[in-house]
């Protein structure tokens, strides 16, 4: 069961957060010789995402740095966790920095510490330079190599005011709806290209584990995943088997290699012809690249996956389903926060990261601004709470999760829903970019000013 959570039953120096990416908030995409990204091009290109959207603009986050930071201390947060647009710091993908970029973010940073909030800084959130794009992307072990290189120049350039690094974010999407399903830059629709790519997202993650500890001494440096926690349909063997095979493709098949154990012979099989290991692209040396220890697991959950056996339906024979009776996030996601509970736990048992963090989980739901000015998201607030609630649970348990960053600090741009879905703890009005907070925006600045009274801080 899970209730509102207790502040006494988080740990000490819990890191309390809200989260951002680039390309989802800063708008400014040719500024300060910042260069073109795969998302410029996709966006760009009609008919790819929901009204014709782009992140040209966005919440204008480029141009409005200072009031944002001053935004994000009000919330109380003592972490805040953000990504580097690689095409502002290398605009062709490689070479020398540009100095111009590399200012943004440094003032992002020095802006974070002076208002005692702790930077925790996303490497890859999904904006590829297009120059490494045309060069063949992440199906290509080039831009594994080249990601290597700018994690270097990111380190070594920010390391010594930023201690927390997170290589790539959730490798699962970048590779499978940008190359597979194609509903992500760059728009490809190809089975085995998305394992390439998949392959050197974790490559390219081992390279920058590396690189952080080259030129970030002391740094805290992990991989974010997103992960579902699955349940069989009915508990029937065959819903059963469906379940650990969906569970193989979305979570061990990240999971196993980052923690050193190369990937799931079971999916491997499965795929046949469009494994990695049937392309060639598994080098002697990846299992361990892949596999190089880390200091924290970082995990975005919003939902878990009911599964039932579906004999010829695509390679996994399987399908989520969604459960009756159920309540659903306005993009349809079950709301589930016992899976959270079970998620950490079964992580911990199965894997047992030195720490979890959890650096995303929230809900978008069609917001309304009432007269009165104000966004009365009673759902998402209840979601937070609930969420919280089973977090605490886990931790209770013996989970060691050492964070929690909720997404979004404020509505964005949604990918390819364009800014039609809100995930914002803050309303932006894109027209005019007044930012409120809403309802749920208050329900957890209360919750963490009750946290920092409970623990004295
Ligand atoms: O907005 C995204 C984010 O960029 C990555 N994780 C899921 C969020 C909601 O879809």
């Amino acid at each position: 069961m899970t209730s509102t959570p207790d502040p006494l039953h988080f740990p000490p120096r819990f890191a309390w957060g809200v989260a951002t990416a680039s390309y989802q908030i800063e708008g400014a995409p040719a500024e300060d010789g910042k260069g073109p990204s795969i998302w410029d091009t996709f966006s760009h290109t009609p008919g790819q995402v929901r009204g014709g959207d782009t992140g040209d603009v966005a919440c204008d986050h480029y141009h409005r740095l200072e009031a944002d930071l001053d935004l994000i201390q009000s919330l109380g947060v003592n972490a805040y966790r953000f990504s580097v647009a690689w095409p502002r710091l290398q605009p062709a993908g490689r070479g020398p920095v540009n100095q111009q970029g590399l200012d943004f973010y440094s003032r992002m940073v020095d802006g974070l510490l002076t208002r005692g909030i702790t930077p925790w800084l996303t490497l890859y959130h999904w904006d590829l330079p297009q120059a490494l794009q045309d060069q063949g992307g992440w199906p290509s072990r080039d831009t594994a190599l080249a990601f290597g290189e700018y994690a270097a120049l990111v380190a070594g350039a920010l390391g010594d005011r930023v201690k927390h690094f997170i290589t790539v974010n959730e490798p699962w999407v970048a590779a499978f709806l940008g190359h597979a399903v194609g509903i992500h830059a760059p728009g490809h629709t190809d089975l085995a290209e998305s394992y390439a790519a998949a392959h050197h997202l974790l490559v390219g993650h081992g390279l920058a584990v590396q690189a952080v500890r080259a030129h970030a001494p002391g740094a805290q440096v992990g991989i974010t995943l997103n992960l579902y926690e699955g349940y069989p349909a009915t508990d029937t063997p065959e819903d059963r088997a469906a379940t650990r095979r969906q569970d193989g493709f979305q979570n061990r098949w990240y999971l196993d290699p980052v923690f050193g154990r190369g990937y799931p012979q079971d999916i491997v099989e499965l795929l046949g012809d469009a494994s990695p290991q049937a392309q060639g692209l598994v080098l002697p040396g990846d299992v361990e690249l892949m596999g190089v220890p880390t200091d924290f697991l970082g995990v975005n959950m919003y939902s878990r996956s009911v599964v039932e056996d579906a004999p010829g339906e695509g390679f996994l024979h399987s399908r989520a389903i969604q459960p009756q009776g159920s309540e659903y996030t306005g993009f349809g996601w079950e709301v589930a926060p016992q899976s959270l509970t079970d998620l950490m736990l079964r992580l911990q048992r199965e894997y047992d990261p030195p720490a979890i963090y959890i650096t995303e989980n929230g809900a978008t739901y069609p917001d309304t601004v009432n007269e009165d000015g104000t966004v009365q998201d009673a759902d998402r607030t209840r979601y937070f709470q609930t969420h919280l609630g089973a977090l605490e649970d886990a931790i209770t348990q013996g989970a060691k999760v050492r964070g929690y960053f909720a997404w979004s600090l404020m509505d964005n741009f949604e990918w390819a829903e364009g800014y039609d879905k809100r995930f914002g703890l803050v309303y932006v009005d894109f027209g005019t970019q007044a930012r409120t907070l809403k309802q749920s925006g208050r329900w957890y600045r209360d919750f963490l000013a009750r946290t920092r009274k409970a623990v004295g801080a």
